[in-house]
C-alpha cells in the first residue's frame, strides 16, 4: 500500500479531538489531500454500530458482544475507507484502531489478550497503522477535562476509574511491545504545544514515506 496510515490514541480525555482538528487545519492550508476518519466509526454502517456501542441501553451488553460490534466496525471501516484510501496512494488518519481494543476489551474489559489476537487475524488479518501517536496523560487530568464540557458521558465514559487506569496500563504495554510503531506524547502539556508536536511526528512520517 502506498499511503502512509497513522493513529492516535489515549485515553478518555487526552485531546485527540483536538489534535485532529489542528492536523486537519495544517494539512488544509498546505492543500495536502489527507483522510481523517475514526474508530468506532467512518462510514455509514461503522457509525450506526458506534451508536450501538457508545449509547445506554435498557440492558447491559456482554463484554463479547462489544468486541465483536469493535470489530464488525471495523471491518466495514478498513474495506471501504482506509485500505482503499492507502491504495491510492492517499495518506490516513484514524482516531483509534486495533491498539483502542486490546486497551479498552483487552486490559479494560479483561477479555483475553489471545482471543482479540484470534479475531485480529481472521477479521483484520492483524493490519496495524505505519505510526501510532499515544496521547498520554493521567486518567484523573484526562477525565476532570472530559466532566468540564457539556457533553453527556456515553456508555462507556461512565466506566470507573480502574477500569480506565487499567485501559492506560494497557496502553503503555503496547507501547513497550512496539517501540518503533509508537511515539508517545505528554498530553498534560498546553494543547498548541501537544498539536505541535502531534504535527511534526505526522509530517516526519510523512516526509519519510
Ligand atoms: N473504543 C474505541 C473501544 O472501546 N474499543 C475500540 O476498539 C475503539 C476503537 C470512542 C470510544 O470507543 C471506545 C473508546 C472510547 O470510549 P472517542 O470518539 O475516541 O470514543 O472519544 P473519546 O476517547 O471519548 O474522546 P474524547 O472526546 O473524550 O477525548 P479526546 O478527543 O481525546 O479529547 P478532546 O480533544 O475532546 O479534549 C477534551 C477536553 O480537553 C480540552 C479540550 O478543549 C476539551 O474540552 N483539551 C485540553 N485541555 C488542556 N490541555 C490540553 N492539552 C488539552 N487538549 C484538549
Amino acid at each position: 500500500m502506498s499511503g502512509v496510515f497513522v493513529s492516535l490514541e489515549g485515553v478518555e480525555g487526552a485531546g485527540k479531538s483536538t489534535v485532529i482538528k489542528a492536523l486537519t487545519e495544517y494539512f488544509a492550508s498546505r492543500s495536502q489531500d489527507i483522510v481523517f476518519t475514526r474508530e468506532p466509526g467512518g462510514t455509514p454502517i461503522a457509525e450506526k454500530i458506534r451508536s450501538v456501542l457508545l449509547d445506554e441501553h435498557p440492558e447491559p451488553m456482554h463484554d463479547d458482544c462489544e468486541l465483536l460490534l469493535v470489530y464488525a466496525a471495523r471491518v466495514q471501516h478498513w474495506h471501504t475507507i482506509i485500505r482503499p484510501s492507502l491504495e491510492t496512494g492517499k495518506h490516513v488518519v484514524c482516531d483509534r484502531f486495533t491498539d483502542a481494543t486490546f486497551a479498552y476489551q483487552g486490559a479494560g474489559r479483561g477479555l483475553p489478550m489471545a482471543r482479540i489476537h484470534e479475531l485480529d487475524h481472521w477479521a483484520m488479518e492483524e493490519q496495524r497503522p505505519d505510526l501510532t501517536i499515544f496521547l498520554d496523560l493521567p486518567v484523573a487530568v484526562g477525565r476532570e477535562r472530559t466532566l468540564q464540557r457539556d457533553a453527556i458521558a456515553d456508555r462507556i465514559e461512565r466506566e470507573d476509574q480502574e477500569f480506565f487506569e487499567a485501559v492506560r496500563q494497557g496502553y503503555l504495554a503496547l507501547v513497550d511491545a512496539e517501540p518503533e510503531r509508537f511515539r508517545v506524547v505528554d498530553a498534560t502539556a498546553p494543547a498548541d504545544q501537544v498539536c505541535r508536536q502531534v504535527i511534526g511526528l505526522v509530517e516526519e512520517a510523512l516526509d519519510g514515506h
